[in-house]
């Protein structure tokens, strides 16, 4: 062991040093390390632990629950509700906002709301690939009950996100907004130590991660950016594209923040009442903070997420995110496609997008 290590809390104690508010702040990110690690040993001992498998229940997706997602989430809900720094929260497996208001004689310090994504990926669960957790911290009202709408902010106001991947090492990766940073589990001690300072997302990329079998449902832009990533040397980039899809969000953007890429779960028309697949509050908005927060650039193909409205508290949107150049190109494509400025949209095939075509 060095002695010399970053641990989490001392890079925490460093960098929130602004009154109550941030030490509280502080506090709450130890309280999430301290759920991550649970969860990192159920995850670890896997059917050893009997956690496998699946329930007969289903979340408010309707998608089956698996058992870890149950366990982790019941992980998170129990350190929010214990910690006393969080008003309430909102869980990817529970269809309600859970309110916690202070226990008699309890000098009311919830100041957070909690956001979160218990364990993103679950359907690799059994097949043992790396699968993760994803929150979001955001501020509660001052003096009087936490309501529903009090959760409805857009990503900008977010004042803390990060996510946990349960990888061949159990990583922490957070931003508090000044830039995003890495810590790794060391399970001997417990202690999450600093490995990842102030991550930067390589501008450039010749990576990207796309589920490709719903290509035919996608808009003209996707299709377009992948055909040519595709295409490789001999295409107009000239020049060769790797794909990745490991079907876990957080192991995907975790693979960007380390080397770069783009990652996409774009608008399709497999579900025309789904604009997107992955969820705006507890999967697009913290991944936004964190990519953006090393340098990259996050959006749904016509906006900026972070500066999304929320509606609904288990809305789904379009995910674009990663490198720099590529995230602009893929903007840039979309825009073409909007207003018709692009030979390749003047064709008959997109004539009912061409809105502004003369
Ligand atoms: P689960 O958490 O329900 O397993 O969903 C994972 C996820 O939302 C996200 O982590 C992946 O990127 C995406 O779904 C994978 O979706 P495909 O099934 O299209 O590969």
């Amino acid at each position: 062991m060095h002695l010399g290590r970053t641990t989490l809390s001392k890079f925490l104690i460093q960098q929130l040093r602004g009154g109550d508010d941030e030490r509280d702040l502080a506090a709450l990110l130890v309280d999430i390390a301290a759920a991550v690690k649970a969860i990192s040993s159920m995850t670890s001992k896997g059917a050893l632990a009997g956690v496998l498998g699946s329930l007969e229940s289903t979340n408010v997706q309707g998608e089956t629950q698996k058992k870890l997602d149950v366990l982790s989430d019941q992980a998170f809900i129990n350190t929010f509700q214990l910690g006393g720094l969080t008003a309430g929260l909102v869980s990817e497996e529970n269809d309600q906002p859970m309110v916690f208001e202070p226990s008699p004689g309890e000098v009311n310090g919830r100041r957070y709301l909690a956001v979160f994504d218990p364990l993103d990926g679950s359907s690799n669960i059994d097949v043992n690939v790396s699968v993760g957790s994803i929150f979001s911290i955001i501020r509660a009202p001052k003096g009087r009950r936490v309501k529903p709408e009090d959760f409805l902010q857009s990503g900008a106001r977010q004042l803390a996100a990060g996510y946990a991947i349960y990888g061949p090492s159990t990583m922490l990766v957070l931003s508090v907004g000044q830039g995003t940073h890495g810590f790794t589990l060391d399970r001997e001690v417990g202690n999450f130590i600093l490995t990842h300072r102030d991550i930067q997302i390589p501008t450039q990329t010749s990576e990207f991660a796309i589920n490709t079998s719903n290509a035919r449902f996608w808009e003209p832009p996707v299709q377009r950016y992948v055909q040519e990533c595709q295409a490789g040397k001999t295409g107009p980039r000239e020049r060769d594209f790797n794909m990745r899809w490991i079907a876990s969000m957080v192991a995907d953007v975790h693979r960007i923040l380390m080397r770069g890429g783009v990652f996409m779960y774009p608008r399709d028309t497999k579900d025309p009442s789904k604009p997107g697949r992955l969820r705006l509050m507890y999967e697009a908005n913290p991944m936004a903070m964190v990519v953006e927060q090393a340098g990259g650039l996050a959006i749904t193909g016509r906006e900026r997420i972070l500066d999304i409205a929320p509606e609904a508290i288990h809305q789904r949107v379009p995910v674009i995110l990663g490198s720099k150049e590529e995230v602009d190109r893929i903007a840039r494509y979309h825009q073409a496609f909007d207003t018709g400025t692009d030979e390749q949209y003047r064709s008959p095939l997109f004539k009912d997008r061409s809105l502004f075509q003369e």
